[in-house]
């Protein structure tokens, strides 16, 4: 057996929360880092992402979230960052898989990446876990539905049709916030034509408050719900403009802002919608300024912890 001690493995916790321990977690939430990059086709430093969050998210100090009055510290606990090899995405995605599948079965987990090429993997480890395929809110600047990178048969940016030709996701339930990357037609378009949704950030231009945006939310809802699918979302921090995300390895002009993102994810991640769990990928702190990427996230992942408090605050209510 390869241990991977070897391999990168970020320091802290998430928000103060405790570490996880026992075979069984009492925590509800689990937070773990996936620290790998090798999936990347511009600039790499994805690995460091799961550290330099956490240490944002020491700035949450108590963490009580002023919308919806939660704190998560206390149902929450930390994995730390997963032991895998950094040698190749076969390897990795191999000893991902089953130690992803242990987690979800124990509690709602959210992963801290790494880049997006680790999103298929969560993906099939939750299809076994729920015994039924996905709805999938995917933010990103990215239509991630090319069907090769550059000549190998996977990476950061095929994800989704992966996704779609293992039956991991339900076409209909597949929605697309803040597509903009140059891309062909066919890439652009391939979650439209299997019957999903994409809002390209151009379509968002200017929606920024609840209200504006409560149109994009009511159609996001009804879809996610007709999918009739448990929910997942994975949330690529370049689906913000790099004036708000610099840090990540591709980044796009022209994207969603912090405000349209939070507000999206407030207001869809409190519905009493079946999320499972989430994911934020493609945080590269070398190219970061003033941690405001690492910011961001760790408000992000906070607030999808939170929403999902007053869920089912709500639902026992
Ligand atoms: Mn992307």
């Amino acid at each position: 057996m390869v241990q991977h001690a070897f391999a990168y493995v970020s320091p802290r916790r998430f928000a103060g929360a405790a570490a996880c321990s026992g075979a069984q977690p009492a925590a509800a939430f689990g937070v773990a880092g996936v620290a790998w990059d090798g999936a990347v086709t511009n600039r790499p430093g994805a690995r460091f992402g799961p550290a330099a969050i956490r240490q944002a998210s020491l700035m949450l100090c108590d963490a009580t979230h002023p919308l919806f009055d939660v704190s998560p510290v206390d149902q929450l606990c930390d994995h730390g960052d997963l032991l895998l090899p950094n040698t190749s995405l076969q390897a990795m995605r191999a000893a991902l898989e089953p130690q992803a599948q242990r987690l979800m079965a124990q509690q709602h987990m959210v992963w801290l990446g790494g880049d997006h090429s680790i999103t298929l993997s969560l993906l099939r480890a939750l299809r076994a876990v729920h015994g039924q395929p996905l709805a999938v809110l995917h933010f990103d600047a990215h239509c991630d539905t090319w069907s090769d990178h550059f000549g190998e048969p996977s990476g950061h940016g095929t994800w989704v049709v992966e996704a779609v030709q293992e039956g991991l996701v339900v076409p209909q339930g597949m929605v697309q916030v803040g597509i903009r990357s140059a891309a062909e037609r066919a890439a652009r378009d391939y979650v439209n034509r299997i019957g999903g949704r994409v809002f390209t950030a151009r379509e968002l231009r200017g929606l920024e408050s609840p209200s504006q945006l409560a149109p994009v939310v009511a159609d996001i809802r009804a879809r996610l719900a007709a999918s009739a699918a448990p929910v997942y979302l994975t949330l690529d921090i370049d689906c913000l403009d790099p004036a708000f995300a610099p840090g990540t390895g591709t980044p796009e002009p022209g994207g969603l802002s912090s405000a349209q993102v939070l507000s999206l994810l407030e207001e869809l991640c409190a519905m009493q919608l079946p999320f499972v769990g989430m994911d934020c990928v493609e945080v590269a702190p070398p190219y970061d300024h003033a941690e405001l990427t690492a910011n961001i996230a760790a408000h992000c992942v906070w607030t999808y912890v939170c929403a999902r408090m007053a869920a089912a605050r709500c639902a026992q209510a």
